[in-house]
């Protein structure tokens, strides 16, 4: 039985956090074997937003690495770096064709980035969904494993795919309609300085995300700095009730989720190891566990980048295999929308 198809990547627009990592690279790692899985670096959605060009080829190459460092195999994946397939440009451009400019206009992530960059919002930021569309229909994905903040975009995939599909498409679909993979748990990891805020690379504090390369000083600092409140005893369910209101404790939430997470324990056991703990009987057990669960990554990541030349490869082959089925993917498409062929 041939396997369902997997289609993900990550934007190289800073270092990778534990919101990534828990949303997204986690799943792709303990769903792997399952799936045939396209893993990319997202570059051309990094320049969106305002970037420096010394830095962006380096940023691309350390996200792959940390991919290979978290466990992704290449016996299960193909990693590459979106740039080095045109299709996805050209994918976007037709799509966009095919898209009502006031379905872009009403993405939530759009709105609130563009809040952020004030007057440097460029069409490129407004385009991301296409962009993103166009990465994932070009591979004819079944499942696309994201965290929460993107389920909005997925949703406008599955959208401008059939429009196409009415629109364009004679005999059968030329694209396959995508669905999101979204975690129970570590879908929406918050920021550690706002528990109201997810934790995101573009946050100008660092002390607000843990960094998967933060060294343990670093990671024991950002604990034993962030934000809690001034209740003893931690719980899941006493956090939840109240949701919104006066009596939210949503840096509970989250700073206990991070611990079930990063120590493997059930919700069951935190729940019973916390519910008589201070903030500061806590902080260490955090601390400790985030440390060792990241310590295994940090030396695999840094074993990958003493051999470029072998991280170059991988993305060279990873590349062909991508090429292929999404060369495939553009011809179907610019053939139902009439473009002429060579030769023809
Ligand atoms: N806080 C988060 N909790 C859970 N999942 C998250 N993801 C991002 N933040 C969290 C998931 O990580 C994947 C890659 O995201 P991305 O780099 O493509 O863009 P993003 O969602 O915009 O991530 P950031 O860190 O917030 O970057 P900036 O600050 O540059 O915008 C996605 O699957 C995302 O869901």
């Amino acid at each position: 039985m041939t396997k369902k198809r997997v289609l993900s990547g990550i934007q190289p627009t800073g270092n990778l956090h534990l919101g990534n990592y828990l949303g997204s690279i986690r799943n792709w790692v303990e769903h792997q074997h399952n799936y045939e899985n396209y893993f990319c670096v997202v570059d051309l959605h990094a320049i969106t937003a305002p970037h420096d060009p010394q830095t962006l080829a380096e940023n691309s190459y350390t996200i792959a690495a940390l991919y290979l460092a978290c466990g992704i195999s290449l016996e299960h994946a193909s990693i590459f770096i979106q740039s080095h397939i045109p299709a996805h440009s050209e994918l976007t451009w037709l799509l966009n064709c095919v898209t009502p400019l006031n379905w872009l206009q009403d993405m939530i992530q759009f709105k609130e980035k563009a809040i952020k960059q004030g007057e440097n919002v460029n069409v490129g930021l407004l385009d991301y969904p296409v962009l993103m569309a166009a990465d994932i229909l070009l591979y004819q994905a079944d499942e696309v494993p994201v965290g929460e903040d993107q389920k909005q975009h997925l949703e406008l995939t599955r959208d401008i795919a059939a429009r196409f599909n009415h629109q364009f498409a004679k005999k059968q679909p030329v694209f396959k309609l995508p669905h999101a993979l979204i975690q129970a748990d570590g879908a929406r990891i918050m920021s550690l300085t706002d528990g109201t805020r997810k934790m995101s690379k573009s946050d100008p504090s660092d002390l607000s995300r843990i960094n998967l390369l933060d060294s343990p000083d670093l990671i024991e600092k950002k604990i034993k700095k962030c934000k809690t409140d001034l209740e003893r005893g931690l719980t899941f369910e006493a956090s939840l009730q109240g949701r919104g209101s006066a009596n939210d404790r949503p840096e509970c939430r989250n700073l206990l989720t991070l611990y079930m997470l990063m120590s493997g324990k059930s919700k069951e056991t935190v729940a019973a190891e916390c519910q008589d703990l201070g903030w500061g009987q806590f902080k260490p057990l955090l601390t400790e566990a985030t440390i060792e669960h990241l310590r295994p990554i940090q030396a695999k990541y840094q074993e990958v980048m003493t051999d470029k030349t072998y991280l170059a490869s991988i993305l060279e082959s990873g590349r062909d295999r991508a090429a292929t089925i999404a060369d495939r993917t553009l011809a179907e498409v610019k053939s139902a929308l009439g473009f002429s062929q060579v030769g023809s």
